[in-house]
């Protein structure tokens, strides 16, 4: 393996940056394949165009929507660090996202295969799905919502939670969705920051084999004493038919309002700044933040960077996101843009493993799914399970691969390539956040030559760098920390109520250069190729070397005995900080005592021996966010014999009690 010839240790003394420079050297490359390359929606020549006239590119993009007023200005960035985009232009983002592809002769054509997790399935065509967001939003307009009201969405993975985004986006009242598992106590708070007017929900859903009940949380939040006061009508999806608490008056079955509306609503023009949606993102600490989107910019570059990374080419692609509508990755790659680019996707409701491992490869042979965007979790999941599930399954449909949500290892990548992609399908391992509205930093698949666990160059039309903490572009070669150093259309427009926070938490570090700080640790490689190497909080400090917890993570995963490992740097009184791994074994790897030694040694070879973790402690499962994010503050605590931090927004909060009970409390 090249990355094992590579590898060689870190100079013990070398500074900072040199040593990160020393770490995962990797040698393989994939270039595209040669029929995806000849057909693609973006060829190379792109980088040179946008880099030449950037604006200009930009308005190109733009105009793959439909405008009712064309804008007089691409950028006014005057008010810096608040945007806007296509200054004065005038459009409506559900006619974009529907109307028009049944105009244009689709109406056929199917939208969404949704597919339940017990196995009921419906296809909804664009003509359906465009009668079906005129009553919804004809049903909203009853129920007394205007443009600027906003509306509170909290429902499972099913099709109408996006005819709800839809319809809101139709009349102009912008959406919060919350994540269907958040408490009610998390879902109150979000309807408080964003005075919501209406709560969109369901009687329940099905997950993982059993009917998890909704609607009593929903009422939970809203509730006359203690919950959220802004609330004048919960309209509720019948969807798992369980009985569900009622309030006269203020509760509306959602079909029986829907039902008795015209299928005809004229969708009116919005400005390009008018508010789209508010989603919340947690971040490590404080309360949660409302991120703000607009519409002429956010939907200009959700759609082409969906039609660029994906190259989807709507009359033959069948493309399938794996991510939740509670999550950005559902906003900007299940709503809005796919269905700009008129796709057919795949909706699924419930888990990988209902009611087998082979649930999601069932799902790419059924539909014939052609594009499949997943997460790093995901696919360490699948890796858990074994190749012998996947290899069951018809995938030859497949011809494109996303991931996104963390770094994804090279052992991950080149594991996803060969078990899913069967080496065929080039990967495009994209970078952005919920702030930054679409895709960032990826490959484009008929361009690059990918390499493993680097999300590779700013796409055309977006400029990143990696800098010091001074600000300075560091070398190739070497790391630090991401920025962004050019406005770009489907940036957030700030923070929900908190003007003072969105400058604080983005541009007040990099104040000087006018740079947005992401929150993430990069390196540029010797080609000038980036890697994430995680949020900031995380790099740790050993001896006075930057090391990376993704790097040292992927070192682990590299060793045949190890499926998944979070590490975290912990408080030593000679060394600033002392890593600290957990690791969880692939099956039939008992010999945890020699083990452990063997681990150790195998990452000093594969970075060097600063990278060496001090303890490696086996556990059973690992710490993650409902989006798939491993918790390493709640590791740090553990690994600092400290009393846990908040653990709401974990998964399962169980897994900490397993994890804090085996951890011993010596050093060694
Ligand atoms: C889209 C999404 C954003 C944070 C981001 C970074 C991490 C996302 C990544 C990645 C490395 C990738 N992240 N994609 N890190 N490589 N391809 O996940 O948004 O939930 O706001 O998270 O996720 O740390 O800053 P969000």
């Amino acid at each position: 393996m090249a990355a094992e010839e590579a590898a060689s240790g870190a100079p013990e003394g070398a500074g900072a940056q040199e040593t990160l420079s020393n770490l995962l050297h990797e040698g393989r490359r994939f270039a595209p394949p040669a029929a995806l390359a000849e057909a693609a929606n973006v060829r190379a020549d792109a980088y040179q165009a946008s880099a030449a006239d950037r604006l200009g590119f930009w308005a190109e993009q733009a105009r793959r929507l439909h405008w009712d007023r064309e804008w007089d200005q691409v950028l006014d960035w005057s008010g810096a660090p608040f945007a806007r985009w296509f200054v004065g232009g005038r459009l409506n983002v559900a006619y974009n996202c529907v109307d028009r592809h049944v105009e244009s002769g689709h109406g056929d054509q199917v939208a969404l295969h949704f597919e339940g997790e017990p196995g009921d399935r419906r296809s909804v065509t664009y003509a359906e799905l465009q009668r079906e967001v005129c009553r919804a939003a004809n049903a909203l307009t009853e129920l007394g919502v205007r443009a600027g009201d906003r509306v509170a969405i909290y429902m499972p993975m099913i099709p109408e939670a996006v005819v709800a985004m839809l319809a809101c986006a139709r009349i102009g009242a912008p959406h919060s969705v919350v994540f269907a598992a958040f408490s009610p106590g998390a879902l109150r708070s979000r309807i408080d920051d964003a005075q919501a007017k209406v709560l969109i929900t369901a009687d329940g859903y099905h997950r993982r084999g059993s009917v998890v009940a909704l609607k009593p949380n929903a009422d939970e939040a809203v509730q006359a004493e203690g919950g959220a006061q802004s609330i004048e009508h919960v309209l509720v999806v019948r969807r798992s038919g369980q009985e569900v608490p009622w309030t006269t008056g203020r509760d509306v079955w959602w079909h029986e309002v829907t039902e008795r509306q015209p299928d005809q609503h004229k969708a009116e023009s919005f400005d390009s700044e008018h508010p789209l949606f508010i989603l919340y993102t947690s971040g490590t600490t404080g309360k949660p933040k409302g991120i703000l989107h607009t519409t002429g910019g956010y939907l200009t570059q959700v759609s082409y960077t969906h039609s660029a990374v994906f190259d989807l080419k709507p009359d033959s692609d069948v493309f399938w996101c794996t991510a939740d509508i509670g999550w950005v990755t559902g906003h900007s790659y299940i709503v809005y843009g796919p269905l700009s680019n008129r796709a057919t996707e795949v909706l699924y409701e419930g888990t990988p493993d209902t009611p087998n491992q082979g649930r999601f490869w069932e799902n790419v042979d059924r539909y014939g799914v052609t594009i499949l965007y997943t997460a790093p979790t995901a696919i360490r999941t699948f890796m858990k399970w074994g190749t012998e599930v996947p290899a069951r399954y018809d995938l030859s449909s497949l011809r494109v691969l996303g991931s996104v949500g963390e770094p994804i290892n090279p052992e991950a990548w080149m594991w996803y390539r060969e078990n899913i992609g069967r080496g065929r399908c080039p990967i495009v391992d994209t970078w952005w956040q919920t702030e930054t509205g679409g895709i960032m930093i990826s490959p484009l698949p008929g361009v690059t030559s990918t390499k493993p666990g680097s999300a590779m160059r700013p796409l055309p039309g977006i400029s990143a760098e990696v800098v010091d903490v001074d600000g300075n572009p560091v070398p190739n070669g070497a790391g630090g920390l991401l920025v962004l150093d050019q406005p770009w259309p489907s940036m957030l427009r700030g923070i929900w109520g908190d003007e003072e926070r969105y400058r604080q938490t983005y541009w007040a570090r990099f104040a000087d250069q006018g740079y947005y700080f992401a929150g993430d640790g990069a390196k540029k490689d010797e080609d000038g190729d980036i890697w994430l190497l995680g949020r900031v909080d995380d790099i740790m400090l050993v001896s006075g070397h930057n090391i990376s917890t993704t790097e040292v993570e992927s070192a682990l995963v590299s060793h045949p005995a190890v499926a998944e490992a979070a590490v975290v740097g912990a408080v030593d009184e000679t060394t600033g900080q002392r890593i600290v791994a957990f690791v969880i074994l692939r099956g039939g790897n008992e010999e945890v005592a020699t083990l452990a030694e063997e681990l150790k040694a195998h990452v000093a070879r594969e970075i060097g021996p600063i990278a060496k973790p001090r303890q490696i402690q086996v556990v059973p499962e690992l710490p993650k966010t409902r989006s798939g994010k491993i918790m390493r503050r709640l590791l740090k605590d553990v690994a600092e014999d400290r009393a846990l931090g908040d653990t709401t927004t974990l998964t399962d909060a169980s897994v900490m009690e397993l994890i804090s009970s085996k951890l011993p409390h010596a050093t060694d």
